[in-house]
């Protein structure tokens, strides 16, 4: 078992020097679209089905040949909206965290629930635009709530509690990380994902 975990470090570690990884934060309240969703209408319980095989190399990496059984469509359960440039201001998303936004979406989990252990792949963006996979393509993930007893976001091998609204992170596709809501109350994020024009 140590010697999973002292691997799993080598990989992972905050020495992994493909790894991009930065603090963000937005400043508009998004309060209103979360009530005026519908987000029964936006339940996916296959997310983790869906992305079994695309993840298996990054189970590999901590010793599993296979994705435990244990997941299931009961415990992986997201509600998840995703927004068209017309339903959401785009330009906040380009000014405030230099992100050119492909896709855009919140994420409502219910208590119970958890995103396994995985790294975003930016398939959908690679394969919509294939002239610009050289480009930096990342993922920022933004609390839309303060932080509840019992919401964890692990990026690494560092557990994130205790975060304020509009506060997040954003990432590249060499940063494993885990989504879990082992408390009482609705856990809501919002992931914008496409081309990054920061400096750093
Ligand atoms: O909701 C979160 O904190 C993480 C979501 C996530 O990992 C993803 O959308 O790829
Ligand atoms: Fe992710």
């Amino acid at each position: 078992m140590v010697i999973l975990i002292d691997f799993a470090f080598q990989e992972f570690g905050t020495g992994e020097s493909s790894m991009f990884l930065k603090e963000v934060s937005l400043t508009k309240n998004y309060d209103d679209i979360i009530k005026k969703i519908k987000w029964d209408d936006f339940k996916n319980d296959e997310h983790y089905t869906f992305n079994h095989k695309e993840q298996l190399d990054t189970h590999k990496k901590f010793g599993f040949d296979t994705i435990p059984e244990s997941y299931n469509k009961y415990n992986t359960i997201i509600y998840q909206k995703i927004f068209t440039a017309d339903e959401i201001d785009f330009s906040e998303f380009q000014e405030q965290l230099q992100v050119e936004p492909v896709t855009v979406s919140f994420i409502k989990m219910k208590p119970g629930n958890v995103i396994p252990i995985h790294v975003d792949t930016f398939y959908l963006i690679k394969k919509k635009y294939p002239h610009r996979v050289n480009e930096k393509i990342v993922r920022a993930n933004i609390f839309l709530d303060d932080w509840k007893w019992g919401h964890f976001l692990q990026i690494d091998d560092e557990i994130k509690t205790h975060w304020s609204k509009n506060s997040g992170y954003m990432w590249d596709e060499g940063v494993i990380h885990i989504a879990a809501n082992c408390g009482l109350h609705d856990r809501y994020t919002l992931q914008v994902s496409g081309f990054y024009s920061g400096t750093q």
